[in-house]
Protein backbone atom coordinates (compact mmCIF):
# COMPACT_ATOMS: atom_id res chain seq x y z
CA UNK A 1 0.00 0.00 0.00
CA UNK A 2 0.97 3.44 -0.39
CA UNK A 3 1.82 6.20 1.99
CA UNK A 4 -1.38 8.11 0.46
CA UNK A 5 -3.54 4.92 0.35
CA UNK A 6 -2.63 4.04 3.99
CA UNK A 7 -3.40 7.05 5.18
CA UNK A 8 -6.76 7.24 3.59
CA UNK A 9 -7.52 3.94 4.60
CA UNK A 10 -6.86 5.38 8.09
CA UNK A 11 -9.20 7.86 7.08
CA UNK A 12 -11.96 5.88 5.90
CA UNK A 13 -12.12 3.75 9.48
CA UNK A 14 -11.72 6.32 11.83
CA UNK A 15 -15.08 6.72 13.58
CA UNK A 16 -16.34 9.49 16.02
CA UNK A 17 -18.95 9.14 18.58
CA UNK A 18 -21.10 12.34 18.38
CA UNK A 19 -23.05 13.37 21.77
CA UNK A 20 -27.24 12.70 22.24
CA UNK A 21 -27.34 15.91 24.36
CA UNK A 22 -25.13 18.11 21.49
CA UNK A 23 -28.62 17.40 19.07
CA UNK A 24 -30.35 19.33 21.79
CA UNK A 25 -31.21 22.46 23.20
CA UNK A 26 -28.33 24.11 25.69
CA UNK A 27 -27.43 26.90 27.18
CA UNK A 28 -25.46 28.69 29.77
CA UNK A 29 -26.91 29.22 33.10
CA UNK A 30 -27.92 32.91 32.05
CA UNK A 31 -30.46 31.76 29.00
CA UNK A 32 -31.30 28.66 26.56
CA UNK A 33 -32.17 29.94 23.34
CA UNK A 34 -34.43 27.42 22.21
CA UNK A 35 -34.04 26.26 18.36
CA UNK A 36 -37.13 25.01 16.46
CA UNK A 37 -36.82 21.39 15.27
CA UNK A 38 -34.91 19.68 18.05
CA UNK A 39 -35.44 16.52 18.97
CA UNK A 40 -37.98 15.57 21.67
CA UNK A 41 -36.92 12.22 22.12
CA UNK A 42 -34.37 10.27 22.09
CA UNK A 43 -35.30 8.37 19.03
CA UNK A 44 -34.96 11.71 17.37
CA UNK A 45 -31.98 12.06 18.51
CA UNK A 46 -30.84 9.21 17.17
CA UNK A 47 -32.19 10.44 13.48
CA UNK A 48 -30.43 13.47 13.73
CA UNK A 49 -27.32 11.60 14.43
CA UNK A 50 -28.14 9.71 11.47
CA UNK A 51 -27.86 12.09 9.09
CA UNK A 52 -24.60 13.40 10.58
CA UNK A 53 -23.76 9.93 9.97
CA UNK A 54 -25.01 9.79 6.43
CA UNK A 55 -22.99 12.67 5.62
CA UNK A 56 -19.80 12.53 7.05
CA UNK A 57 -19.29 8.50 6.52
CA UNK A 58 -17.46 8.23 9.89
CA UNK A 59 -19.91 9.09 12.96
CA UNK A 60 -21.17 5.73 13.57
CA UNK A 61 -22.05 5.45 17.15
CA UNK A 62 -23.88 7.90 19.60
CA UNK A 63 -23.30 8.44 23.20
CA UNK A 64 -26.31 8.51 25.89
CA UNK A 65 -26.61 10.15 28.80
CA UNK A 66 -28.86 9.49 31.48
CA UNK A 67 -31.57 10.26 32.92
CA UNK A 68 -31.20 13.08 29.66
CA UNK A 69 -32.24 10.01 27.49
CA UNK A 70 -34.35 7.93 30.13
CA UNK A 71 -36.89 5.78 28.42
CA UNK A 72 -39.28 3.82 29.96
CA UNK A 73 -37.11 0.34 31.09
CA UNK A 74 -34.41 -1.80 29.94
CA UNK A 75 -36.34 -2.96 27.01
CA UNK A 76 -36.96 0.52 25.84
CA UNK A 77 -33.31 0.78 25.96
CA UNK A 78 -32.77 -2.32 23.64
CA UNK A 79 -35.46 -0.99 21.77
CA UNK A 80 -33.85 2.08 21.10
CA UNK A 81 -30.42 0.00 20.13
CA UNK A 82 -32.62 -1.53 17.41
CA UNK A 83 -34.04 1.64 16.54
CA UNK A 84 -30.78 2.77 16.19
CA UNK A 85 -29.84 -0.29 14.33
CA UNK A 86 -31.93 0.20 11.82
CA UNK A 87 -30.69 3.66 10.93
CA UNK A 88 -27.03 2.34 10.06
CA UNK A 89 -26.19 3.41 14.02
CA UNK A 90 -25.03 1.87 16.76
CA UNK A 91 -25.26 3.53 20.89
CA UNK A 92 -22.02 3.63 22.36
CA UNK A 93 -20.80 5.17 25.79
CA UNK A 94 -23.21 5.17 28.47
CA UNK A 95 -22.62 8.76 30.42
CA UNK A 96 -23.97 8.68 33.93
CA UNK A 97 -25.29 11.31 35.68
CA UNK A 98 -24.77 12.09 39.50
CA UNK A 99 -24.70 15.98 39.64
CA UNK A 100 -28.40 17.24 38.58
CA UNK A 101 -29.98 16.08 41.58
CA UNK A 102 -30.58 17.92 45.09
CA UNK A 103 -29.34 15.46 46.83
CA UNK A 104 -25.72 15.77 45.51
CA UNK A 105 -25.50 19.50 46.36
CA UNK A 106 -22.27 18.03 48.98
CA UNK A 107 -21.71 15.80 46.20
CA UNK A 108 -22.36 12.23 44.96
CA UNK A 109 -20.11 8.77 45.44
CA UNK A 110 -17.76 11.35 47.82
CA UNK A 111 -20.82 12.71 49.86
CA UNK A 112 -20.38 12.77 53.53
CA UNK A 113 -23.84 10.95 53.77
CA UNK A 114 -23.80 7.02 53.22
CA UNK A 115 -27.56 7.65 51.93
CA UNK A 116 -26.56 9.93 48.97
CA UNK A 117 -23.62 7.51 48.17
CA UNK A 118 -25.82 4.52 48.11
CA UNK A 119 -28.11 6.57 45.79
CA UNK A 120 -25.40 7.64 43.36
CA UNK A 121 -23.99 4.21 43.40
CA UNK A 122 -27.39 3.32 42.49
CA UNK A 123 -27.34 5.03 39.82
CA UNK A 124 -24.06 4.17 38.30
CA UNK A 125 -25.18 0.45 38.70
CA UNK A 126 -28.31 1.27 36.85
CA UNK A 127 -26.27 2.66 34.23
CA UNK A 128 -24.42 -1.14 33.50
CA UNK A 129 -27.75 -2.44 33.17
CA UNK A 130 -28.44 -0.13 30.62
CA UNK A 131 -25.43 -0.72 29.08
CA UNK A 132 -26.19 -4.42 28.81
CA UNK A 133 -29.08 -3.59 27.29
CA UNK A 134 -28.25 -1.62 24.78
CA UNK A 135 -24.67 -3.39 24.04
CA UNK A 136 -22.73 -0.65 24.70
CA UNK A 137 -18.92 -1.28 25.80
CA UNK A 138 -18.17 1.75 28.21
CA UNK A 139 -18.92 3.51 31.05
CA UNK A 140 -18.67 7.05 31.11
CA UNK A 141 -17.70 8.14 34.91
CA UNK A 142 -17.35 12.12 35.96
CA UNK A 143 -18.19 13.35 39.27
CA UNK A 144 -18.90 17.04 39.68
CA UNK A 145 -18.27 16.45 43.10
CA UNK A 146 -15.95 18.68 45.24
CA UNK A 147 -15.70 21.54 47.89
CA UNK A 148 -15.65 24.67 47.45
CA UNK A 149 -14.08 26.03 50.82
CA UNK A 150 -10.99 24.62 52.38
CA UNK A 151 -11.77 22.17 55.21
CA UNK A 152 -15.38 21.66 54.47
CA UNK A 153 -14.67 18.13 53.87
CA UNK A 154 -12.15 15.69 54.15
CA UNK A 155 -10.18 15.70 50.79
CA UNK A 156 -8.44 12.76 51.82
CA UNK A 157 -11.85 10.75 52.98
CA UNK A 158 -13.59 11.66 50.07
CA UNK A 159 -10.88 9.89 48.08
CA UNK A 160 -11.55 6.32 49.93
CA UNK A 161 -15.50 6.97 49.42
CA UNK A 162 -14.71 7.82 45.14
CA UNK A 163 -12.50 4.57 45.72
CA UNK A 164 -15.05 2.05 47.09
CA UNK A 165 -17.62 3.40 44.84
CA UNK A 166 -15.14 2.82 41.82
CA UNK A 167 -14.53 -0.43 42.60
CA UNK A 168 -18.31 -1.50 43.43
CA UNK A 169 -18.88 -0.77 40.07
CA UNK A 170 -15.63 -2.08 38.76
CA UNK A 171 -16.96 -5.28 40.09
CA UNK A 172 -19.94 -5.01 38.62
CA UNK A 173 -19.01 -4.88 34.63
CA UNK A 174 -18.91 -7.67 32.46
CA UNK A 175 -16.00 -8.90 30.81
CA UNK A 176 -15.89 -7.20 27.79
CA UNK A 177 -16.98 -3.66 29.10
CA UNK A 178 -14.95 -0.94 31.08
CA UNK A 179 -15.45 2.33 32.98
CA UNK A 180 -14.05 5.19 31.62
CA UNK A 181 -13.01 7.58 34.51
CA UNK A 182 -13.31 11.57 33.22
CA UNK A 183 -11.38 14.40 35.49
CA UNK A 184 -12.11 18.06 35.58
CA UNK A 185 -10.17 21.02 36.78
CA UNK A 186 -12.64 22.56 38.37
CA UNK A 187 -16.70 23.61 37.98
CA UNK A 188 -19.24 23.00 39.75
CA UNK A 189 -16.88 22.85 42.76
CA UNK A 190 -14.42 25.65 42.97
CA UNK A 191 -11.75 25.01 45.72
CA UNK A 192 -11.32 20.78 45.36
CA UNK A 193 -12.57 18.69 42.68
CA UNK A 194 -12.19 15.23 43.91
CA UNK A 195 -11.01 14.09 40.05
CA UNK A 196 -9.63 16.88 39.22
CA UNK A 197 -6.55 15.48 36.76
CA UNK A 198 -5.47 12.84 35.06
CA UNK A 199 -2.80 11.44 37.86
CA UNK A 200 -6.48 11.30 40.25
CA UNK A 201 -7.93 9.37 37.81
CA UNK A 202 -4.76 7.17 36.68
CA UNK A 203 -4.24 6.35 39.87
CA UNK A 204 -7.95 5.43 40.35
CA UNK A 205 -8.32 3.02 37.31
CA UNK A 206 -4.41 1.60 37.75
CA UNK A 207 -5.70 -0.04 41.16
CA UNK A 208 -9.18 -1.20 39.57
CA UNK A 209 -7.21 -3.08 36.80
CA UNK A 210 -7.27 -2.82 32.95
CA UNK A 211 -11.39 -2.42 32.39
CA UNK A 212 -10.87 1.18 33.90
CA UNK A 213 -9.45 3.67 31.99
CA UNK A 214 -9.25 7.27 31.59
CA UNK A 215 -11.01 10.36 29.53
CA UNK A 216 -9.62 13.43 28.05
CA UNK A 217 -11.84 15.92 27.65
CA UNK A 218 -9.96 18.56 26.26
CA UNK A 219 -11.79 21.43 27.60
CA UNK A 220 -11.18 19.94 31.54
CA UNK A 221 -7.85 21.34 32.08
CA UNK A 222 -5.88 24.38 33.23
CA UNK A 223 -4.46 26.99 29.97
CA UNK A 224 -1.49 26.08 29.07
CA UNK A 225 -1.94 22.53 30.11
CA UNK A 226 0.08 20.05 27.53
CA UNK A 227 -2.67 18.29 26.84
CA UNK A 228 -0.76 16.18 23.69
CA UNK A 229 1.65 15.28 26.84
CA UNK A 230 -0.94 13.63 28.63
CA UNK A 231 -2.29 11.97 25.79
CA UNK A 232 1.26 10.36 24.97
CA UNK A 233 1.96 8.78 28.59
CA UNK A 234 -1.85 7.54 29.10
CA UNK A 235 -1.31 5.93 25.69
CA UNK A 236 2.22 4.86 26.98
CA UNK A 237 0.65 3.39 29.78
CA UNK A 238 -2.28 2.07 27.68
CA UNK A 239 -4.84 4.19 30.08
CA UNK A 240 -5.90 6.11 27.65
CA UNK A 241 -9.97 4.81 27.07
CA UNK A 242 -11.42 7.57 25.74
CA UNK A 243 -11.55 11.78 24.14
CA UNK A 244 -14.25 14.20 24.76
CA UNK A 245 -13.62 16.47 22.45
CA UNK A 246 -14.66 20.72 22.31
CA UNK A 247 -12.98 23.40 22.29
CA UNK A 248 -12.71 26.51 24.89
CA UNK A 249 -11.12 29.89 24.93
CA UNK A 250 -11.58 30.21 28.87
CA UNK A 251 -12.44 27.74 31.04
CA UNK A 252 -15.00 24.36 30.30
CA UNK A 253 -17.10 26.17 27.07
CA UNK A 254 -17.86 23.18 25.11
CA UNK A 255 -17.07 24.73 21.90
CA UNK A 256 -16.78 23.09 18.50
CA UNK A 257 -13.72 20.66 18.68
CA UNK A 258 -11.18 22.34 16.95
CA UNK A 259 -12.74 25.48 16.86
CA UNK A 260 -10.34 27.75 19.21
CA UNK A 261 -6.89 25.71 18.09
CA UNK A 262 -7.08 23.51 15.69
CA UNK A 263 -2.99 23.13 15.99
CA UNK A 264 -3.60 21.86 19.54
CA UNK A 265 -5.89 19.01 17.92
CA UNK A 266 -3.46 18.47 15.78
CA UNK A 267 -0.33 17.71 18.43
CA UNK A 268 -3.20 15.34 20.29
CA UNK A 269 -4.09 13.42 17.14
CA UNK A 270 -0.26 13.48 16.30
CA UNK A 271 0.58 11.88 19.86
CA UNK A 272 -2.69 9.41 19.10
CA UNK A 273 -1.21 8.01 15.62
CA UNK A 274 2.39 8.11 17.29
CA UNK A 275 1.28 6.17 20.08
CA UNK A 276 -0.69 3.64 18.14
CA UNK A 277 -4.48 5.09 19.54
CA UNK A 278 -5.68 5.35 16.37
CA UNK A 279 -7.84 2.39 16.92
CA UNK A 280 -11.48 1.42 18.43
CA UNK A 281 -9.96 0.83 22.05
CA UNK A 282 -9.89 4.66 22.06
CA UNK A 283 -13.43 5.89 21.92
CA UNK A 284 -13.30 9.46 20.04
CA UNK A 285 -16.13 11.21 21.29
CA UNK A 286 -17.41 15.08 21.18
CA UNK A 287 -18.59 16.19 24.18
CA UNK A 288 -20.15 20.01 23.29
CA UNK A 289 -23.16 21.81 22.81
CA UNK A 290 -24.34 24.43 20.13
CA UNK A 291 -25.86 26.64 22.15
CA UNK A 292 -26.24 29.66 19.39
CA UNK A 293 -25.32 27.90 15.82
CA UNK A 294 -27.56 25.15 14.26
CA UNK A 295 -26.98 21.65 15.47
CA UNK A 296 -26.75 18.93 12.80
CA UNK A 297 -24.11 21.36 10.86
CA UNK A 298 -22.26 22.27 13.85
CA UNK A 299 -21.84 18.17 14.86
CA UNK A 300 -20.51 17.74 10.89
CA UNK A 301 -18.42 20.85 11.08
CA UNK A 302 -16.82 19.58 14.55
CA UNK A 303 -16.43 16.02 12.92
CA UNK A 304 -14.38 17.51 9.66
CA UNK A 305 -12.28 19.21 12.08
CA UNK A 306 -11.62 16.20 13.92
CA UNK A 307 -11.26 14.50 10.68
CA UNK A 308 -8.81 17.14 9.59
CA UNK A 309 -6.39 17.21 12.22
CA UNK A 310 -6.25 13.32 12.13
CA UNK A 311 -5.22 13.76 7.99
CA UNK A 312 -2.57 16.34 9.02
CA UNK A 313 -1.14 14.33 11.76
CA UNK A 314 -0.89 10.56 9.56
CA UNK A 315 0.69 12.59 6.68
CA UNK A 316 3.74 13.51 9.56
CA UNK A 317 6.89 12.60 7.65
CA UNK A 318 7.76 9.31 10.52
CA UNK A 319 11.03 9.20 8.99
CA UNK A 320 12.16 12.44 8.53
CA UNK A 321 11.20 13.13 11.72
CA UNK A 322 13.14 10.35 13.46
CA UNK A 323 16.36 11.15 11.67
CA UNK A 324 16.34 15.03 12.34
CA UNK A 325 15.19 14.01 16.49
CA UNK A 326 18.23 11.63 16.24
CA UNK A 327 20.75 13.92 14.87
CA UNK A 328 19.64 16.76 17.55
CA UNK A 329 18.18 18.99 14.85
CA UNK A 330 15.64 20.79 16.54
CA UNK A 331 14.46 23.35 13.54
CA UNK A 332 14.33 20.47 10.77
CA UNK A 333 12.45 17.94 13.36
CA UNK A 334 9.73 21.02 13.85
CA UNK A 335 9.73 21.50 10.32
CA UNK A 336 8.41 18.11 10.07
CA UNK A 337 5.52 18.51 12.34
CA UNK A 338 4.53 21.80 10.86
CA UNK A 339 4.49 20.87 6.91
CA UNK A 340 2.53 18.70 8.14
CA UNK A 341 -0.14 20.69 9.93
CA UNK A 342 0.33 23.59 7.24
CA UNK A 343 -0.92 20.59 4.58
CA UNK A 344 -4.50 22.11 3.20
CA UNK A 345 -6.09 18.30 3.56
CA UNK A 346 -9.70 19.53 2.78
CA UNK A 347 -8.82 18.29 -1.51
CA UNK A 348 -7.36 14.52 0.19
CA UNK A 349 -10.71 14.35 2.50
CA UNK A 350 -12.90 15.44 -0.10
CA UNK A 351 -11.75 12.49 -1.89
CA UNK A 352 -11.50 10.17 0.80
CA UNK A 353 -15.74 10.89 0.90
CA UNK A 354 -16.01 10.57 -2.85
CA UNK A 355 -14.49 7.15 -2.51
CA UNK A 356 -16.93 6.13 -0.05
CA UNK A 357 -19.60 7.58 -2.06
CA UNK A 358 -20.49 10.77 -0.31
CA UNK A 359 -20.55 14.00 -1.08
CA UNK A 360 -17.46 15.78 -0.99
CA UNK A 361 -18.78 18.71 1.20
CA UNK A 362 -20.97 17.10 4.14
CA UNK A 363 -22.02 20.82 5.50
CA UNK A 364 -23.29 21.91 1.86
CA UNK A 365 -24.78 18.21 1.18
CA UNK A 366 -26.56 18.38 4.64
CA UNK A 367 -27.82 22.10 3.64
CA UNK A 368 -29.11 20.75 0.41
CA UNK A 369 -30.86 17.47 2.20
CA UNK A 370 -33.99 19.19 3.12
CA UNK A 371 -33.38 17.87 6.76
CA UNK A 372 -33.05 21.23 8.48
CA UNK A 373 -37.01 22.58 7.36
CA UNK A 374 -38.57 18.62 7.36
CA UNK A 375 -37.78 18.61 11.33
CA UNK A 376 -38.67 22.46 12.19
CA UNK A 377 -41.99 21.61 10.28
CA UNK A 378 -42.41 18.20 11.81
CA UNK A 379 -41.07 18.80 15.48
CA UNK A 380 -43.23 20.79 16.85
CA UNK A 381 -43.35 21.80 20.88
CA UNK A 382 -39.28 20.49 21.15
CA UNK A 383 -38.54 20.28 24.24
CA UNK A 384 -35.06 20.91 26.23
CA UNK A 385 -32.35 18.25 26.21
CA UNK A 386 -29.03 18.34 27.70
CA UNK A 387 -27.68 21.17 30.15
CA UNK A 388 -30.87 22.96 31.75
CA UNK A 389 -33.03 19.83 31.15
C1 LIG B 1 -18.63 17.67 32.43
O1 LIG B 1 -18.24 19.00 32.21
C2 LIG B 1 -18.73 16.90 31.14
O2 LIG B 1 -17.60 17.12 30.36
C3 LIG B 1 -18.98 15.43 31.39
O3 LIG B 1 -18.48 14.64 30.35
C4 LIG B 1 -20.45 15.42 31.42
O4 LIG B 1 -21.04 14.16 31.41
C5 LIG B 1 -20.72 16.25 30.19
O5 LIG B 1 -19.80 17.33 30.37
C6 LIG B 1 -22.06 16.72 29.96
O6 LIG B 1 -22.09 17.59 28.86
MN1 LIG C 1 -16.82 15.60 29.08
MN1 LIG D 1 -17.11 19.25 30.22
Amino acid sequence: MTAVAAVKAALRSQAIETPSWAYGNSGTRFKVFAQPGVPRTPWEKLDDAARVHEHTGVAPTVALHIPWDRVEDLEGYAELSEYAQERGLRLGVINSNVFQDEDYKLGSVCHPDPAVRRKALGHLLECVDIMDATGSRDLKLWFSDGTNYPGQDDIRTRQDRLSEALHAVYERLGTDQRMLLEYKLFEPAFYATDVPDWGTAYAHCLKLGPQAKVVVDTGHHAPGTNIEFIVALLLREQKLGAFDFNSRFYADDDLMAGAADPFQLFRIMYEVVRGGGLTSEVAFMLDQCHNIEAKIPAIIRSVMNVQEATAKALLVDGDALHAAQSEGDVLAANAVLMDAYNTDVRPLLAQVREEMGLAPDPVAAYKASGWAEKIVAERVGGTQAGWGA
